[in-house]
């Protein structure tokens, strides 16, 4: 028995050091950095863009918030076309719909076989219809991504503020909405919280709604203070100077986040939670016709563009149809004006496969040579040994040519690791280098704006990181549309 015991142990022992050899030798990448994202994280943030639509009673109320008491026979629009939001959607460059299939109104979007305060007892379609469907089938014809907004304060909800029978009727809801429409690839959550006619405050069962998310959309990242994506602290789709993607949700209450809890993250988070940017095309989320000529300029959605994609968050633009059940005119014409000017202004990476040298590289291995940063794969990066925090990159462009946009990416997949760097141009006159930007994080994606440079020799000099940095990206762009 003991010798058994024993010829086990060994046995068991000697597989665990050929198993820990094999990985040792297979993989000379950097050890992952914790907080590190999970695949849905990944396929979230390479989505770098997605649309909100804000639609519903309050689009035929001309108000911004509903008190509950909206009729449903006030819903009727007249011309509503899905397809023609997705179509608006992908001609922006947009990857994903988000509709509010219920707001703080109650008012749902889908015949609810729990509420009568829904689409079944509007004019619309003669009750007949389902606007969760037909968006979640124009999504599917049109290859795009799609995700719900369940508003969780509802302030037509009998039960609300009789929390365990509003907690029932929520996830009942939620079940309805992530079984019924294919896919769900994202989940939003408002932290909103009022009180019920019984005067008393509901109480959110947060943990019990996301079991049934985890359980029902397994591919669905959730929009929360506390989610797998955090909100950025504010409404107007603008991250700040630094941006990490990781988080510590113990110092925040679902609902109360703050903007300076929010913005930044916490270089000493435990969680991955990268920041969306969310913000409207007008000034208000739902329709007003009295805001048509309000939608903001393509200089302010490229500004928007910049500070939000470009500084590691994704961007999450809310188009409201109108009272006909259409984007407004003015508003698809300026997403097709928007897709244009970022797919020009990044359209020629002036760095591209141009001489990449750096002032090491980890463990000699071509794997991660410095020519990864301008080779135009997101999955090939540069790297340094470990333990070493600080490192030069630095590319020869041949010529002298001319610049305005520097974007920088890390291999994220090993975790966010730069937290200090410079940028630095060559000045052929005075033969020194001269610095053109500073910045801090990069994570997904960083994009610096920089004064029109003209140089043959760019380097970025990375002064700090938590491990050694990974670089996956490193380009130059000359903006046509500013
Ligand atoms: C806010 C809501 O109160 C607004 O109406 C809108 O839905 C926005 C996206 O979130 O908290």
């Amino acid at each position: 028995m003991q010798n058994t015991k024993y010829l086990v142990k060994l046995f068991s022992t000697v597989a665990a050091s050929i198993f820990m050899g094999v990985s040792l030798l297979a993989t000379t990448a950097p050890a992952p950095i914790l907080p590190v994202p999970n695949s849905n994280q990944i396929i979230w943030q390479e989505r770098e863009q997605y649309m909100f639509l804000h639609f519903g009673v309050n689009t035929f109320s001309d108000r911004e918030w509903g008190d509950g008491t909206e009729s449903p026979s006030s819903f009727n629009p007249t011309e509503l076309d899905a397809r023609q939001w997705a179509k608006a959607a992908k001609d922006g460059g947009f990857k994903m719909l988000i509709i509010t299939a219920k707001h703080h109104d109650g008012f749902c979007l889908w015949p609810s076989a729990y509420t009568e305060h829904s689409v079944k007892n509007s004019p619309w379609k003669e009750g007949k219809g389902d606007v969760v469907k037909e968006v979640s089938d124009a999504c599917k014809e049109l290859g795009l991504d799609f995700g719900i907004y369940l508003s969780p304060w509802d302030r037509n909800s009998p039960f609300y503020g009789d929390s365990p029978k509003y907690n029932e009727y929520y996830k009942n809801q939620l079940r309805e909405l992530l079984t019924h429409y294919g896919k769900i690839s994202m989940v939003w959550w408002d932290g909103a919280c009022g009180e019920g006619p019984n005067g008393k405050r509901q109480e959110y069962d947060w943990d019990g709604y996301l079991e049934i998310v985890r359980e029902l959309a397994p591919e669905a990242v959730i929009f929360s203070d506390k989610g797998d994506v955090r909100w950025i602290g504010n409404e107007d789709g603008l991250a700040a100077e630094t941006c990490w993607s990781l988080f510590d949700p113990s110092t925040v209450e679902i609902g109360g986040g703050t903007q300076e809890q929010m913005g930044v993250g916490n270089l000493e988070g435990d969680t991955w939670a990268p920041a969306e940017c969310d913000v409207s095309i007008r000034p208000g989320w739902f329709y007003h016709s009295k805001e048509d000529s309000q939608v903001k300029s393509l200089s302010h959605l490229l500004d928007i563009y910049y500070r939000s994609v470009g500084h590691n968050c994704c961007l999450h633009l809310n188009v409201p149809p109108d009272r006909r059940g259409l984007l407004h005119e003015n508003d698809v014409a300026r997403l097709k004006e928007f897709n244009r000017a970022v797919s020009e202004n990044f359209k020629t990476n002036l760095a591209a496969g141009k001489k990449c040298t750096a002032s090491s590289v980890r463990g000699n291995f071509s794997e991660f040579a410095a020519s990864n940063v301008t080779d135009g794969d997101r999955k090939t990066y540069w790297a340094l040994d470990d333990g070493k925090t600080e490192g030069t990159i630095e590319i020869d462009l041949g010529e002298p040519l001319t610049f305005d946009l520097v974007l920088l990416q890390e291999y994220i997949e090993l975790g966010q690791r730069i937290s200090a760097y410079h940028l630095d141009a060559w000045d052929a006159k005075s033969s020194e280098w001269k610095e053109i930007a500073k910045g801090t994080t990069i994570g997904y994606k960083w994009i610096l704006r920089v004064p029109e440079t003209t140089t043959h020799k760019v380097r970025l000099v990375i002064e700090k990181a938590r491990a050694c940095p990974t670089l996956s990206s490193f380009e130059l762009y000359k903006s046509t549309y500013k």
